[in-house]
């Protein structure tokens, strides 16, 4: 690593190896860790997507800021330290990795500050639980995830349940058509709703397979410089019942008007809310997804590295 190159990166040797060798990478963001899951499942979730990214024969690129270095592929000890809610480290979406780098700090990324650091280093597939997208209330608060911005922005699959449910999901749909970017169901005609499996919107586009996912994305990066969102419904076995959701998204839009939440912290706060008004079965249901999405990038960015 060169601490004065613009973006002093360092990567896991696992990571620079899969590198040279030309195998499948996928990177993994730290904010769910970080934000938005509670301790200390959110370190076992970490564990888990890596074990997972690894089973489908890609290597895990799990991405954070550590002393002011990008690091892609993390230390045990390092993910365990963001992990702490005591750290409180700071949420890097992409406008904030590079001055966070400046100011030494340390930071967890979200999708849009892990699809920044991927493209710049040629990682094509990533893997998170629910997509950032337009609040509900947009029209006054402006509040719209910069997820959707840099999804247009940086040529990176993203594989996610669907964008979260507290959101607007139509909104968010009628966003990431504006923007240019792709959204296709996989195995699916039906837009996932982050916990449940339906978020009550049809998709135009729906792909069978690792293999089809690689060559529309290969495809479509021929001719538009954006990413592609890959819709991958929880599994069924693991969908939150619709009377705890209704209760968990009362709570989380309860918590946010309670407490005036502005930023940064609308998401965090409200996931929060969704577990305590569902006792814990936002979360188990946030774990099973978030593991499947891994696992799904991982037969993708192997089935892109085998056609390259
Ligand atoms: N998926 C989850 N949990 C999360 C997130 C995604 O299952 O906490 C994070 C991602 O990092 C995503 C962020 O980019 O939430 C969106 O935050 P915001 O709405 O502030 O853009
Ligand atoms: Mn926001």
């Amino acid at each position: 690593m060169d601490p004065l190159a613009p973006l002093p990166v360092a990567l896991a040797d696992e990571v620079a190896d899969a590198r040279s060798a030309g195998r499948g990478v996928v990177a993994l963001e730290t904010t769910i860790v970080a934000h938005g899951l509670p301790h200390p499942v959110n370190l076992e979730v970490a564990a888990a997507c890596e074990v997972a990214v690894r089973a489908a024969g890609a290597v895990p690129a799990t991405i954070a800021v550590v002393d002011g270095v990008v690091r892609v592929g993390l230390a045990p000890e390092e993910l365990a330290a963001l992990a702490d809610p005591a750290r409180g480290v700071a949420k890097l979406s992409a406008r904030d990795v590079g001055v966070c780098v400046a100011s030494g700090g340390d930071g967890a990324t979200t999708v849009a500050g892990t699809i920044a650091v991927a493209a710049a280093l040629g990682i094509d597939v990533m893997a998170t639980g629910g997509l950032g997208g337009v609040h509900r209330g947009a029209s006054e608060t402006y509040d719209e995830s910069a997820d959707l911005v840099a999804l247009s922005r940086y040529p990176v699959c993203v594989v996610a349940s669907g964008v979260k449910s507290i959101l607007d999901v139509g909104a968010t749909l009628e966003r990431l058509d504006t923007l240019g970017v792709p959204v296709v169901g996989y195995r699916t005609g039906r837009f996932p709703g982050f916990y449940r499996r339906d978020a009550g919107f049809a998709l135009e586009w729906s792909l069978g397979g690792p293999a089809q996912v690689a060559r529309a994305f290969r495809a479509h990066r021929a001719l538009s410089p954006t990413g592609l969102v890959l819709a991958h419904p929880i599994p069924e076995a693991d969908e939150l019942d619709e009377g705890l959701h209704r209760a968990g998204l009362a709570a989380a839009e309860a918590a946010v008007a309670r407490d005036a939440v502005t930023g940064k912290a609308v998401t965090p706060v409200m996931l929060a809310a969704f577990a305590g008004a569902t006792g814990g079965a936002s979360v188990a249901a946030n774990r099973a997804l978030v593991v499947a999405n891994a696992g799904l990038a991982g037969e993708v960015a192997r089935a892109l590295a085998e056609r390259r």
